[in-house]
């Protein structure tokens, strides 16, 4: 039995090592919002929303969920009993229209509450089996195909299993050629943010057969038909992450073609419940997902590695350790990753599997809010 009785809500404001440049947009520094949960038998627990400063990703930003969580997410769990965390997104889906990441940073933190309460690791919680998920990195747009192709070697040299170059009109097949053509067998993907139409797809026809893992989210980032029109040009399958916001709009891709691979982030389909559908619809359908990343904070993180070590995540995942994104980040121990790609599930620990350093999050929090009943 669950039931939330408060939650604190913060801001936090972490400074990336290196600026992070996307087809939509450049990140230099994260404000993020960290919430933690206590339920009515004295338990709590950290969350994160991975909404970003600006809508550049979905149209969700930090303050629109902090707006949210404040006037609708919260008061809608408060004063409530759940049997199981996997029945809050229901709940939080009767007339809230939206809001995604704000919803899931609540579900996701009542996972967290109902692992810490049973005392048992968070994977364990969630049926995963993974005792280690493989790593990929997501490099961000370079200035130039030469200084692209020095990070990809540092990457490899330190093990990542996969390789994620953003791409967007201009900054695309040059760029990806001259990875390729360094490094022949690398594992190699290519993600565009919706940078691209069917109409101006020949630059991704012209790096079809550079044996790419995948083609990440080429076109609109609410769009499943044209995806679908576009894939039946290419022989690199297409993975979707923007576009998949619910169970059903996988249901859809799969249906319509429009992609063979998805990315879960779970802070995209508004928790680990409708998570858990996707992963499990696409295991019945031979689709096989990953996990994504939005630069979280090491608490966002935990999660992620949760929902990694579920049977369907067939891909290296988005899960670089915390020193690739913070000079400190703000849980101990900090993610690694091992010489040879892998991250650790931390299977030993109960709740979410690591110690979140208040201190340090206290001396980054810029705003701070309690909402109770
Ligand atoms: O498209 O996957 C994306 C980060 C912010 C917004 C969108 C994306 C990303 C990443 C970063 O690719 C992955 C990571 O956390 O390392
Ligand atoms: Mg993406």
């Amino acid at each position: 039995m669950l039931e939330i009785t408060s939650i604190t809500l913060r801001e936090i404001r972490l400074p990336l090592r290196e600026p992070f440049r996307i087809s939509s947009g450049t990140m230099t520094e994260r404000r993020i919002a960290l919430l933690e949960l206590h339920d009515a038998s004295g338990v709590s627990a950290w969350s994160e929303c991975v909404a970003d400063d600006t809508p550049n990703y979905t149209s969700e930003t930090i303050d629109t969920a902090w707006l949210a969580i404040s006037n609708w997410v919260a008061p809608r769990v408060f004063g409530r009993t759940f049997d199981a965390p996997g029945d809050v997104f229901a709940v939080l889906e009767q007339d809230f229209r939206g809001h995604l990441m704000a919803k899931a940073a609540v579900e996701m933190g009542m996972w967290g509450v109902e692992a810490t309460r049973l005392g048992v690791p968070l994977a364990r919680l969630i049926g995963g089996t993974r005792q280690t998920i493989p790593v990929g990195i997501s490099l961000g747009i370079q200035a130039s195909p030469a200084q692209l192709v020095e990070k990809v070697r540092a990457a490899l040299a330190e093990g990542y299993r996969k390789i994620k170059l953003k791409i967007m009109p201009g900054k695309d097949v040059d760029f990806v050629r001259a990875v390729r053509a360094e490094f022949p067998t690398a594992p190699l993907m290519a993600d565009a943010n919706n940078a691209y139409t069917v109409d101006d797809a020949g630059a991704l026809v012209a790096m079809d057969d550079l044996n790419l893992m995948m083609f990440e989210q080429p076109l609109a980032w609410e769009d499943i038909v044209r995806h679908a029109s576009l894939q039946k040009m290419l022989r690199t399958p297409i993975c979707l992450d923007e576009s998949i916001t619910s169970l059903a709009r996988a249901q859809d891709m799969i249906t319509l073609g429009a992609g063979r691979l998805i990315n879960i982030k779970p802070g995209r389909v508004g928790g680990f419940a409708e998570s858990l559908a996707i992963h499990d619809y696409c295991e019945a359908h031979g689709v096989p997902v990953w996990c994504g990343g939005m630069l979280e904070s090491g608490i966002g993180r935990a999660y992620n590695v949760a929902l990694a070590s579920l049977s369907n995540f067939h891909k290296p995942g988005d899960l670089s350790p915390s020193a690739r994104y913070w000079a400190e980040d703000v849980v101990t121990p900090e993610w690694t990753m091992s010489t040879d790609g892998m991250v650790t599930v931390p299977f030993d620990t109960p709740g979410i599997g690591v110690t979140v350093n208040v201190d340090r999050i206290d001396a980054l929090t810029v705003r701070t809010v309690t909402l109770n009943r």
